[in-house]
């Protein structure tokens, strides 16, 4: 049986500098998220979008480098009571960003519910860095470090508990943009990457099947973090940090339709699609397409 769906839209752009990823979920549901779940049968709730501080009113403190920490940690904190009532009342939660520091308060909204949590983070970079290695003090580079219970306290202290996930349940797939203190971690930690040489290499079919059998053996729950940055610009126009040299459309596809025959999949969310970047909503629209995909669209 089909487990229903609950959306909840982040318009979260205080992780990063650039303006209109508070736009990315309003673009999402334009693109026709909704009626393309409900095609394949699913019953969707739409909690509509949670409250953020508008940028320009947002101030910082001048005792951190880490941008707009108050907003953030606040928006973090609202979002994981929401992801935690969705899957306590059995509902798929399905999150759209917004930037890439919501999933601080995802993962901490996914973890009480899960003794070994994995999280599939599909991005072209780390987001592994702390207020001490991070080059631009934006929270977005930071959100997998964070949940690993490394880096500020008023981050790390969201939720019931820190960590909320174990290194070893992670596996990175796309990377190709990492910072000096990102790669150290990764080493110190054992974190599974799998970069794009990996991918040009072994190609997607293998990486996906290695990642998959990894997770299956030692997790009870899986979360997809997929930052449309992960994919080529060329694919993915619409996001605030391009990286050259990206996952292919068509790779991205394959890798959701394995994750949805894997069955592995708990939790899942879609996050730095810009639209004021974007050509026609391109990026909302492989963004929506994708989950199409992760929720069973078939071609035949
Ligand atoms: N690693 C860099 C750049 C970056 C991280 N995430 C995105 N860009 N999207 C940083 O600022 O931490
Ligand atoms: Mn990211
Ligand atoms: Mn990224």
């Amino acid at each position: 049986m089909k487990r229903n769906i609950s959306i909840i839209g982040v318009p979260m752009d205080l992780g990063q500098m650039r303006r209109g990823v508070d736009m990315g979920p309003s673009a999402i549901r334009y693109a026709g998220i909704v009626e393309r779940l409900e095609n394949l049968g699913y019953d969707i709730k739409d909690l509509g979008d949670i409250e953020i501080g508008q940028a320009e009113r947002v101030h910082n403190n001048p005792d951190t480098n880490l941008r707009n920490l108050k907003a953030v940690a606040e928006a973090s904190e609202t979002l994981a009571g929401k992801v935690n009532d969705v899957i306590g009342s059995g509902d798929f939660p399905l999150i759209f960003g917004g930037d890439h520091s919501i999933a601080i308060g995802t993962l901490a909204g996914v973890s009480p519910h899960y003794e070994n949590l994995g999280v599939i983070w599909y991005d072209a970079h780390g987001d592994l860095n702390t207020g001490d290695t991070s080059p631009s003090g934006n929270i977005h580079g930071m959100p997998l470090a964070v949940s690993l219970g490394i880096g500020h306290e008023d981050l790390t202290g969201i939720g019931q508990s820190s960590p909320k996930i174990k290194p070893e349940n992670i596996v990175i797939i796309g990377a190709r943009s990492l910072d000096e203190g990102e790669r150290e971690l990764i080493k110190e930690k054992g974190i599974k990457v799998y970069t794009m040489h990996e991918i040009d290499r072994l190609g997607m079919t293998r990486v996906m099947e290695e990642s998959i059998d990894y997770l299956k053996g030692r997790t009870d729950g899986v979360h997809l973090s997929l930052d449309l940055d992960g994919l080529d610009p060329s694919d993915a126009p619409g996001v605030g940090t391009p990286v050259l040299g990206g996952i292919s459309y068509r790779e991205s596809h394959l890798a959701m339709e394995m994750l949805e025959e894997s069955g592995l999949i708990t939790s899942a969310e879609f996050v730095e699609v810009n639209p004021i970047l974007d050509e026609k909503n391109k990026t909302a629209t492989v963004a929506v397409a994708l989950m199409g995909s992760l929720f069973g669209e078939k071609l035949l």
